[in-house]
């Protein structure tokens, strides 16, 4: 692989300086616009496999890899096939096509405790549909949600929120009215005990909980044992609905919702990123009785244009079919063997470094605490994560360019893409 050049990013530079022109930050997401990693954004021009290619020419080994949407890699095959099929029968009918019936039955055989979809187009449709879902079925305002947990940028759940809110210091931001925030609580993520202590107090007034099944958007935290169990007790004792988001979780650790691991049925999940296998797809799903709720059925509303668009549903059912035989174990006993070896060179190093990981995703927190929720996550040193960054994208690797979101290996890496990262590694290191 050529090495990205130290300094060769000059077409990167000249773009950018005719973004921020015209688009705010220069970008579209402001994680992208990488400044917690104290860079200008590398434009990308293409990507195959686990690799991508920026406008420079300069090569690197993928582990953003669209924020985890890209399971399978960059323009995987049977996708763009599909895309390009899919758009040449037409980009959009706004009229149902009946690939949204077969996307929605193998989401549905995925998830079980889906029995109904609707599917919208992007994550944060999904869970501020679903809120807007639970409050209407269960005639309640209040939410509940883990400080450091993202689920998008709707106002209800930009409260205490991680990703690029917690990246840019904006955990709330401007704009929420303080009604809005009134009825969201927030607690830290796996603290059972406060979470009890609001949902027994609450519990008139709580519509749901929702929580981020395996937490990724303050970087990687598992829930510690017993968390996502006694939440799930917790509510449904108290007639509170529980929200899976697994937008990322989904389909990332096994063939379906990361629920199917825990044992655990909530009552209402929303997917994202995986299921659309890049293109813009999302959807939200659970029991009958709560999804007939829905408008044109019920009286909670929630539409889209380009809700199931033709394309982009083509785009998930050709991935989902391609993820459906793949070797989850292998693939996330090949992350642990990377990250297991990564470890080790910062233990020899002397360089406080804690990674967290879990399935095929994994965070560096320069920290020796254990992390386990938003504040101990705030306890790594995001100046040296930023030097990491640095010169690991100097030697061709792209990680997430922030403390708080995760890094996504994928069935396209391979083991001389390990080798090569874990070199770069201890080389960064050297330099850290
Ligand atoms: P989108 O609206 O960005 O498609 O999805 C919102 C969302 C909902 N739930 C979870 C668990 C999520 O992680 C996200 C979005 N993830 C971030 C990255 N951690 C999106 C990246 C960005 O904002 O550019």
């Amino acid at each position: 692989m050529a090495r990205a050049n130290r300094n060769l990013h000059t077409r990167s530079r000249k773009f950018y300086a005719e973004a921020v022109q015209v688009l705010v930050g220069g970008v579209n997401s402001p994680v992208r616009a990488c400044k917690a990693v104290g860079v200008d954004p590398v434009f990308m021009a293409q990507g195959a496999g686990s690799r991508i290619v920026d406008v420079d020419r300069n090569r690197y080994i993928d582990f953003c890899m669209s924020w985890g949407a890209l399971i399978l890699g960059h323009a995987h095959p049977a996708v763009v096939r599909a895309v390009k099929g899919a758009s040449a029968r037409g980009m959009s009918f706004g009229a149902p096509t009946e690939n949204e019936t077969v996307l929605a039955h193998a989401l549905c055989d995925a998830v079980p405790s889906m029995q109904k979809v609707r599917f919208v187009n992007s994550g944060t449709e999904a869970t501020m549909s679903a809120i807007r879902l639970a409050r209407g079925f269960t005639g309640r305002d209040k939410i509940l949600k883990f400080e450091g947990c993202y689920h998008g940028h709707t106002d209800s759940l930009l409260v205490k929120a991680g990703s690029g809110a917690a990246t840019y210091g904006v955990p709330d931001s401007l704009g929420i009215t303080a009604g809005t925030s009134r009825d969201t609580i927030v607690c830290a993520y796996n603290d059972i005990d406060a979470a009890s202590r609001i949902i027994r107090e609450g519990r008139s007034k709580i519509a749901a909980v929702i929580v981020e099944p395996v937490a990724a958007n303050m970087g990687v935290i598992l829930p510690e044992p017993g968390f996502l169990a006694a939440l799930r007790e917790l509510t449904r004792r108290h007639r509170v609905l529980l929200i899976f988001d697994e937008v990322i979780s989904g389909f990332r650790f096994t063939y379906g919702g990361v629920q199917s691991l825990f044992g655990i049925e909530p009552d209402l999940t929303c997917l994202g990123k995986i299921i659309g296998a890049g293109m813009p797809l999302a959807a939200y799903g659970g029991r009958k009785e709560i999804m007939d709720y829905l408008s044109p059925l019920g009286k909670v509303y929630q539409a889209g244009t380009l809700s199931g668009n033709p394309v982009a549903v083509a785009a998930g059912l050709a991935g989902l079919k391609e993820l459906k035989n793949r070797d989850y174990a292998q693939l996330n006993s090949d992350t642990a063997e990377m990250c297991q070896t990564m470890e080790d060179i910062f233990r020899r190093s002397r360089v406080p470094c804690t990674v967290n990981r879990a399935g095929s995703m994994f965070t560096f927190f320069f920290t020796n605490k254990r992390v386990r929720d938003y504040a101990t996550a705030k306890s790594s040193d995001t100046k040296v994560y930023a030097r990491f960054f640095k010169e690991m994208l100097a030697q061709g690797i792209y990680t997430a360019p922030s403390q708080f979101e995760a890094n996504f290996f994928s069935f396209a890496h391979t083991g001389k893409d390990i080798r090569e990262t874990v070199m770069a590694c201890a080389r960064a290191v050297r330099r850290l």
